[in-house]
């Protein structure tokens, strides 16, 4: 039997913060209260001074992914490891079948590469094609593996991108077995074009990228995707929205009474698109992913967005290829590898920029850093909640605590940091996964394998019970 004692902290969540200690015995959280006694054997953590939260949920990670002709460096090991360092506990990560592939057959890869994960771990499903077999599986998984969300990748032609037949396909199968559709957001018919039309006016470098790849090429996807998922009445979760364009889109749908989601990238948040004019090619290609950093304006429409819950989580798409691989593309922006990191940095970075700013109470921290995915995605109050019965998924914050982000220093196996020089203060002073410490005051103790497959069950009758319209709340609509 292992137990720790967190004592004299305050814990968050995100419905309120309080000042309790919080008792763990085997995994699990036994008490939260006031001057609670530790039985003998117990490990105690001081937390005077500091915050005791749910460990961070990151909702869009890529480990070990086979990506544009490489794999990323993170594999789920080092990357749910980089994790914990960071003070993220969970991940969720993606399954992407090639077109054709049974989607069965690419789950089972995906579990057997996960089996090493530090932290505990889910998938969501990418739906790369459409037949019945497709349709078929999405139930299985539903059902029987506990998948319940699919991502559409709308962008990325002639690879993994879904057109609108398979989009409504799916969206209306989603609704069927409640499992919540979201989507990549890129007009990918607009890529291919602006690709093509970038590189002929000569423009071959990392530059070109935001230019093949502008805001309204992710507002026009946004507002599709939500369209179609207003008509179909399923729920829909975008996945990092990067502009003003497609947070837009997503408050509109709000405000019509439409049940629509969004997360942000804690890069997105902080980068803008200045970065890819950088002499240095290694050091523009090093933040080349898609959807690209957005000029200067955007990243404070984001935090709005995130401060009025208009938008709900914060991931990071971490998703790591190194200077080597970013090569690739060296006369062809188009061919550098799309991804950058972050699973170790977000928490610390949106605390920083939002909490020490005072866009973010400790408790909105929480919420879209936790506690919203793991509501949205039916992990709560497993995961996402410092409560009795709750996994022992904590992570103790110094708020006092500071550190420099660098390459250098960082546990992910990626060589390039995105935040580089960065000072943050509020950082981790201890992780614990499962009831252990695998995090103290900067000395990681991840242990390979310790991660579980979590399980998300489909949402059932709670998800879209409202048989309305949100184009029947429209005034035109109204007055007719
Ligand atoms: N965008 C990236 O930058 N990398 C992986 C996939 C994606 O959509
Ligand atoms: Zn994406
Ligand atoms: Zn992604
Ligand atoms: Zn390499």
């Amino acid at each position: 039997m292992s137990s720790i004692l967190i004592q004299g902290g305050t814990v968050v969540n995100a419905d309120r913060a309080f000042k309790a200690d919080v008792l763990t015995q085997d995994g699990k959280i036994v008490a939260v209260g006031t001057d609670l006694q530790a039985p003998a054997g117990t490990t105690v953590v001081d937390a005077g001074g500091q915050y005791v939260m749910p460990g961070g949920i990151d909702p869009h990670t890529h480990m070990q992914l086979p990506f544009m002709g490489t794999v990323t460096m993170d594999d789920f090991y080092t990357g749910t490891a980089a994790g914990l360092a960071g003070g993220t506990t969970s991940i969720i990560d993606f399954v992407i079948p090639n077109p054709q592939q049974p989607l069965l057959e690419a789950y089972q890869t995906w579990r057997g590469w996960a089996e090493k994960a530090a932290g505990d771990y889910s998938f969501h499903m990418a739906i790369t094609w459409w037949d019945e077999s497709v349709k078929r599986d999405m139930g299985t998984l539903v059902n029987e593996e506990g998948i319940n969300s699919f991502k559409h990748f709308m962008a990325y032609k002639n690879a993994i991108m879904c057109d609108d037949e398979t989009l409504v396909n799916s969206f209306k199968r989603c609704l069927e077995l409640g499992a919540m559709p979201t989507v990549h957001a890129e007009n990918g018919e607009l890529v291919y074009l602006l690709q093509k039309q970038v590189a002929e006016m000569g423009i071959t470098g990392p530059e070109g990228h935001p230019l093949s790849r502008p805001p309204m090429v992710e507002g026009e996807a946004a507002n599709r995707a939500i369209a179609i998922a207003d008509v179909l009445n399923v729920p829909i979760y975008v996945v990092h929205v990067s502009c003003i364009e497609a947070a837009e889109a997503i408050c509109r749908a709000r405000a019509r009474g439409q049940r629509v989601y969004g997360e942000v990238l804690a890069g997105h948040l902080m980068i803008d698109d200045s970065i890819y004019r950088h002499p240095d090619f290694a050091t523009a290609a090093a933040h080349v992913m898609s959807p690209p950093f957005r000029p200067k304006g955007h990243q404070e429409y984001l935090w709005r967005g995130l401060q009025s819950g208009n938008l709900h989580t914060t991931a990071t798409d971490h998703c790591t290829f190194c200077a080597a691989q970013k090569a690739a593309g060296k006369d062809d922006f188009a061919k550098i590898p799309n991804g950058c990191g972050g699973v170790e940095e977000r928490m610390a970075v949106v605390w920083d920029e939002g909490v020490n700013t005072g866009r973010l109470t400790p408790s909105e921290f929480v919420a879209v850093t936790s506690a919203n995915t793991a509501k949205l995605f039916n992990l709560y109050p497993q995961k996402g909640s410092v409560s009795v019965g709750a996994d022992a998924d904590l992570v103790v914050w110094d708020p006092a605590g500071s550190k420099t982000l660098s390459a250098k220093t960082q546990f992910s196996k990626g060589d390039y940091n995105v935040f580089e020089g960065r000072t943050v203060k509020g950082i981790p002073s201890h992780t614990l996964s499962q009831g252990k410490l695998v995090f103290v005051q900067g000395d990681l103790r991840a242990e390979r394998g310790a991660g579980r497959y979590l399980k998300r069950p489909a949402f059932g009758s709670n998800f879209a019970a409202a048989k309305l319209r949100s184009e029947v709340l429209t005034p035109t609509a109204v007055k007719r």
